[in-house]
């Protein structure tokens, strides 16, 4: 099966390489726009624009599932895509709010992401429907991607998310944006062993493995 990833820059690089691991029977591609990364302080409407150009070689290479590896392209995009493109299923990533505030025992929690994201009414629509109960903290980590994307990630400051983990007692952290799973190690560092750090990749995983063997069982059902 051939699995496409997109992501404005290199965070679908950290997703493909987990789904590598993950699936490991899948053929991985990606796709990016490093000419037009970053997205998160772009427009909804042309964040839509420019995912849509961009993915064209994953439409054209026929990928049995589309992965939009970009909360901002995810929260801009992935309705409208899905209209343009019946046959074609896009996996869109969300902000891990459901499970955070499941798993938060202080019933705080600190969601890391793009302005474009936390600006989205899918992402207010997950903080109304999981999280009306719980204090969910958005430090501002508008610069992460940037500082990332130029290959400098150890220069990221998770200052805020410690200070929002230290001064009020949050338990769980959400990366709700690609690019920071390539600091996911330094995140869990700084806020120490008692702090939950959550990312998608393994629950992209399993959304893949339940299209593709639907899929299957579909293609196997009409034969004669
Ligand atoms: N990696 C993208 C995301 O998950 O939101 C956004 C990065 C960017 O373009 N700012």
């Amino acid at each position: 099966m051939q699995i496409g990833v997109f992501d404005s820059g290199i965070g679908g690089e950290a997703v493909a390489a987990r789904l590598r691991e993950l699936l490991p029977q899948a053929q991985v591609i990606t796709a990016h726009d490093h000419g037009n990364v970053p997205y998160g302080s772009r427009s909804e409407d042309e964040v839509y624009r420019l995912t849509k150009r961009a993915i064209q070689p994953l439409l054209q290479s026929h990928c049995e599932a589309i992965v939009l590896a970009c909360n901002t392209a995810t929260a801009a995009a992935i309705d409208r895509l899905r209209s343009d493109y019946p046959s074609t299923a896009f996996v869109g990533l969300e902000p891990m709010v459901k499970p955070a505030s499941t798993m938060s025992e202080s019933k705080t929690i600190v969601v890391c992401a793009t302005p474009a994201t936390l600006r989205s009414q899918r992402y207010q629509r997950l903080k109304t429907d999981w999280a009306s109960e719980i204090t969910v903290l958005e430090p501002d980590c508008s610069v992460w991607a940037t500082t990332i994307e130029s290959g400098r990630p150890d220069e990221v400051d998770l200052e805020p998310v410690v200070s929002a983990v230290e001064q009020q007692a949050a338990d769980v952290v959400v990366l709700a944006c690609t690019h920071y799973h390539w600091i996911k190690a330094q995140v869990e560092l700084a806020v120490g062993p008692q702090v939950r750090v959550l990312e998608p990749s393994d629950a992209i995983a399993a959304q893949i493995r339940r299209i593709t063997e639907a899929a299957r069982s579909t293609s196997a059902a009409s034969r004669p």
